[in-house]
């Protein structure tokens, strides 16, 4: 098909504009003409960096640590011993709540959350600030934090990728990392393309400097960029062709949530002043997080609705980041977009079912691909996943049955039987999960006996029990596996006297068999009664 390039040469122009926040993969689609007429082109896209602290929940920790309930009093580092500034929850101008910290300050007024004093030295003053999206993003430049009256000597920055509910460190800062984490100090300067994504302490925003100036702490995203696309960034394919093909790089700036965990205020000198504790505390005016969502490259606008972000869907993919076909486009498995090849990278769209590279083989998204079988005469979908086989992974592996309420192009149709390996014939199932049980088994998966049977490694019938096989002559029944028998009497049942067969007996009959049990039971009369025996 000949294209004839109409839209695309304005965008064009555009992708080659050296930006961070817009430009490059900002489009999904648009419409050129052809020789058949107008018809939608499709690209890898990606929505626009923004500014993220609009959208954070933020949770401090532990309870209590804002300062203001009770009142109180603190005084700062440059001004250690004029105490007379105050912070009041039930007071509005000196209340210094969470919020602070991500408000839209106007007329140059700076507002700041605000700890406690550490008025209990000895004890670590200690607090967490997790900040939360609910929606995976992507840093596009550089995480800064804002401290007034001076930067915590020890913090460690981490972050989640699956909502908070396993945490990894994204960077140490320390005053000296090799007393805080015995960890050799590290610039983000002395990094190369092999470690980049390496997890760093670093000294460059811990240490006093006297004066209101550096209040700024980092995670710095931009000379880790640089590394790829230069240092003024104008080389941004060189960076996003490293995102393709350098494992981990992506995840590297991927989170949804990020906690900052603050364990050492400023101290304004090297040592803690015990007389006046009234000048440690942490306080923050701004968090700012640069960052994209994460759309998987489907698309080109996430959006704020109901108090989440979201991803707006192209190329018939869904899902919060896109990472799902849309129902119905199921023909392949889904895959991310491609940044390459640059510009215009692949969109990787979700293709409708049954009409997939023209030779109608359906796989209902648990294959990519397709393979003619010449002495058959017939397409067939090639390495079926997710437990599916046939010519269209239509059905289920062997030893998996198909869920009748599940789509057929879930990723989840073919559960496990499950069959217990002693109770059933084979591992295969019938088509509600039921397995085939040997005799004696019962159960969907053949794990429990039928009345009658014991479970010893799979069933097996009783040998005795409480009313057809009883033990006979006082023998009692040991778990339906077999009966013991009082010491004259053998056989299964107990049901055979010792006494036959022309040994000497020592007693006769039932009444024996309870006397001996009584004779275990009180030795010292043992021989007194054997004496008296006939
Ligand atoms: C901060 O979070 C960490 C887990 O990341 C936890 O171990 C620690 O107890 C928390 N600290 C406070 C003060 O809540
Ligand atoms: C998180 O986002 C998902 C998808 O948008 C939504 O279903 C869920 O309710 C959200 N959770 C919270 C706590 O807002
Ligand atoms: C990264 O690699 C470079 C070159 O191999 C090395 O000089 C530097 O120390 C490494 N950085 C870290 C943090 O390991
Ligand atoms: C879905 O894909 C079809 C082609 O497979 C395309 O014509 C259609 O525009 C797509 N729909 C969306 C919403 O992207
Ligand atoms: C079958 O699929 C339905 C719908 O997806 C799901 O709710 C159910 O848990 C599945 N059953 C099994 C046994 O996996
Ligand atoms: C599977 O076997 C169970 C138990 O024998 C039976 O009740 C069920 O109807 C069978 N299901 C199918 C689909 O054959
Ligand atoms: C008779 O009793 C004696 C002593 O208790 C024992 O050693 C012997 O085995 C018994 N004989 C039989 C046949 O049970
Ligand atoms: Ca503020």
């Amino acid at each position: 098909m000949l294209v004839q390039v109409v839209l695309l040469s304005p965008l064009l122009l555009l992708l080659h504009a050296p930006a961070l926040t817009q430009g490059q993969y900002d489009q999904c689609r648009s419409l050129v003409s052809t020789d058949d007429g107008a018809v939608w082109e499709q690209y890898a896209c990606q929505p626009k960096a923004q500014t993220m602290k609009d959208y954070m929940r933020i949770r401090v920790e532990p309870p209590g640590i804002t300062c203001g309930n009770p009142p109180e009093r603190f005084c700062t580092l440059e001004n250690p011993y004029l105490c007379s500034d105050e912070c009041d929850a039930s007071n509005p101008d000196l209340a210094h709540p969470p919020q602070l910290m991500q408000d839209r300050e106007r007329g140059g007024l700076i507002t700041y959350w605000q700890t406690v004093t550490w008025s209990r030295y000895p004890e670590p003053l200690l607090a967490n600030i997790t900040l939360s999206w609910n929606k995976s993003l992507e840093l596009t430049d550089d995480i800064q934090i804002t401290f007034e009256y001076g930067r915590p000597t020890v913090m460690v920055l981490e972050k989640s990728l699956n909502y908070g509910r396993t945490w990894q460190p994204y960077q140490y800062y320390a005053d000296d990392c090799m007393e805080a984490f015995t960890m050799p100090p590290r610039r983000v300067q002395d990094l190369m393309a092999a470690n980049v994504t390496r997890v760093i302490c670093t000294e460059l925003y811990s240490r006093w400097v006297g004066s209101k100036n550096d209040k700024v702490v980092r995670f710095e995203v931009r000379p880790r960029f640089a590394i790829f696309a230069g240092p003024r960034l104008v080389n941004m394919d060189g960076l996003y062709t490293r995102m393709e093909s350098m494992k981990g790089l992506r995840d590297f700036f991927t989170f949804t949530d990020l906690r900052l965990r603050l364990l050492r205020p400023a101290l304004g000198g090297t040592y803690v002043q015990r007389d006046n504790l009234l000048k440690y505390f942490y306080a923050i005016s701004n968090i700012e997080v640069p960052a994209r969502c994460k759309c998987n490259l489907h698309a080109g606008q996430c959006v704020f609705v109901d108090g989440n972000l979201q991803c707006v869907c192209d190329h018939n993919t869904t899902g919060q980041d896109c990472q799902r076909c849309k129902k119905g486009f199921k023909a392949k498995s889904w895959k991310a977009g491609s940044y390459l090849p640059t510009p215009n990278g692949s969109p990787n769209i979700c293709a409708q079912a049954g009409t997939s590279s023209g030779s109608n083989c359906e796989c209902y998204g648990h294959s990519n691909r397709c393979s003619y079988i010449d002495y058959l005469n017939i397409v067939t979908c090639v390495s079926c996943k997710h437990n599916t086989r046939g010519q269209n992974c239509q059905h289920c592996r062997m030893g998996y049955y198909r869920n009748a309420s599940a789509e057929l192009d879930d990723e989840s149709v073919c559960v496990e039987c499950g069959c217990n390996q002693m109770g059933s014939l084979h591992d295969r199932c019938n088509g509600t999960g039921f397995c085939q049980c040997k005799e004696g088994t019962t159960g969907t998966k053949c794990d429990e006996c039928l009345p009658g049977y014991y479970w010893k490694q799979g069933c097996y019938p009783n040998v005795c029990d409480e009313e057809l096989l009883m033990c006979q002559n006082g023998g009692t029944c040991f778990q339906n596996q077999r009966c013991i028998c009082p010491p004259d009497f053998k056989g299964v049942l107990c049901q055979h006297s010792r006494c036959d067969g022309g040994k000497k007996c020592n007693h006769s009959g039932a009444a024996a068999a309870i006397l001996s049990l009584t004779l275990l039971l009180l030795s010292p009369l043992t021989t007194l009664l054997q004496a008296a025996a006939p």
